[in-house]
């Protein structure tokens, strides 16, 4: 008798593989009812109906799970954090409950200049368990994937020190990361009143130091009114791309300042935000393939009012991906599937469409082409649920029908 050919057979539920090509699946999850699902080595050997096994289970594989009739979809992910940072920021969500404005709160010292000082007081330690500490309601309910972003240090060995942070969750925390270098997130006060020498400082020193400890996947920046303008933005994009990073943006966030465009034109895997983005902004992302990720919760907890351009993002076929920005100040948000519900309620997604954007399109956001879909040769990353229909899974507001999760191929136990 033939050794079993793989190490982890999962049958007796349904499959939504979110996979776009599947002519055996009749809607937009790329469902299959009664499927089986096998691993080996990490990845995904074998998907299809349980009719249509090629033996008998305990044959086939060393290990076989029973479903019972539950769900499994990709592992999700969540592809734009900033979830490292030292200190919060709770105090000022009710300051500005009780009126106090943002500029007030700035101007006293709050703010993303607040949240810099505490993360450049803590030591690294410190910060990684103030984010592990984050991290884990999401890996709760099912994400197996998670971006983290730089952006608190405003200089170079406290971004570096951040990144490191990123760089060592998933030494503590059974999750994939990708790290992305954000020193251009606001201008430090030390450079006041020099914003080119700043830009000179992550230029010159940070982006190439990243670069060179390899602790940077990509480099992102925030274009706007408040932070910095589309020719500082294309001056630490060019810097990256010279080191071979690929690059991201916070785009048009509170104003049109043409982050879109801007994205577009040095091919950035998403645009990030992009309530303000313009016609001429959606067109170049649709040309250059860039992902717009779409961030509800910062749209949610400051009250906007402008949307995001759903409409002419699905009428250009751009791939929209969905994401916490858990971050102190704008987005406290540690629940994805939460961000699901809103990306539907308050941005019109389709549940298919919120479903893909944590998945299939997150993947895309990150430049990552091994995971976000079931399919042979991918990642065996898989959420398990608890649920009548893929729907579901944006439905809840609280509460998660996470029953389990599996990272490459092994099953996730959270310490
Ligand atoms: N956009 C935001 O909303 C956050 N950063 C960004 O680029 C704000 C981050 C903070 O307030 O701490
Ligand atoms: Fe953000």
């Amino acid at each position: 008798m033939a050794a079993p050919a793989w190490d982890t057979l999962w049958l007796d539920g349904h499959l939504a593989t979110l996979a776009p090509d599947r002519a055996d699946s009749g809607d937009a999850y790329g469902s299959l009812a009664d499927g089986a699902l096998a691993a080996r080595d990490g990845r995904i050997a074998w998907i299809g109906r349980r009719a249509d096994l090629p033996g008998r289970p305990e044959d086939l594989a060393r290990r076989v799970v029973q479903l019972d009739g539950r769900w499994i979809t990709p592992g999700l992910i969540d592809c734009h954090t900033h979830l490292v940072f030292g200190g919060e920021r709770i105090d000022e969500w009710e300051r500005r409950l009780n009126g106090e404005s943002y500029a007030d709160i700035a101007r006293s010292g709050g703010g993303i200049g607040r949240t810099v000082r505490l993360t450049r007081a803590a030591d690294e330690d410190a910060l990684l368990a103030g984010a592990a500490a984050r991290l884990r309601p999401l890996l709760a309910e099912g994400v197996t994937t998670v971006e983290v972003k730089s952006g608190y240090g405003l200089e170079l060995e406290a971004e570096l020190k951040m990144l490191r942070v990123a760089r060592r969750l998933d030494a503590v925390l059974p999750v994939s990361v990708r790290a992305t270098l954000l020193a251009a997130h606001a201008l430090p006060p030390e450079f006041a009143r020099d914003r080119a020498g700043y830009i000179t400082l992550i230029c010159e020193q940070i982006i190439p130091a990243a670069a060179a400890e390899g602790l940077a996947d990509a480099v992102d920046a925030f274009c706007e009114t408040i932070a910095f303008t589309p020719e500082e933005t294309a001056r630490v994009f060019t810097t990256a791309q010279a080191h071979g990073l690929p690059v991201k943006l916070h785009a048009d966030q509170l104003a049109d300042s043409g982050g879109a465009a801007l994205a577009a034109r040095f091919g950035a895997l998403s645009a990030d935000h992009i309530e303000y983005a313009d016609a001429a902004g959606l067109d170049a992302m649709a040309a250059a393939g860039t992902v717009a990720v779409l961030l509800p919760g910062a749209f949610y907890l400051l009250r906007e009012t402008r949307m995001p351009p759903v409409a002419g993002l699905r009428a250009r076929s751009i791939p929209m991906a969905l994401s916490t920005d858990l971050n102190p100040g704008t987005s406290p948000m540690r629940s994805l599937l939460l961000t699901l519900n809103m990306g539907c309620t308050l941005f019109g997604l389709t549940p298919a469409e919120a479903l893909a954007g944590v998945t299939r399109h997150a993947a895309r956001a990150l430049g990552l082409t091994d995971r976000g879909m079931l399919a042979p040769g991918l990642r065996c990353d898989l959420a398990l649920w608890e649920i009548e229909r893929p729907a579901e899974l944006a439905y809840w507001l609280g509460g998660s029908r996470c029953s389990g999760a599996v990272l490459a191929g092994v099953d996730r136990v959270l310490p």
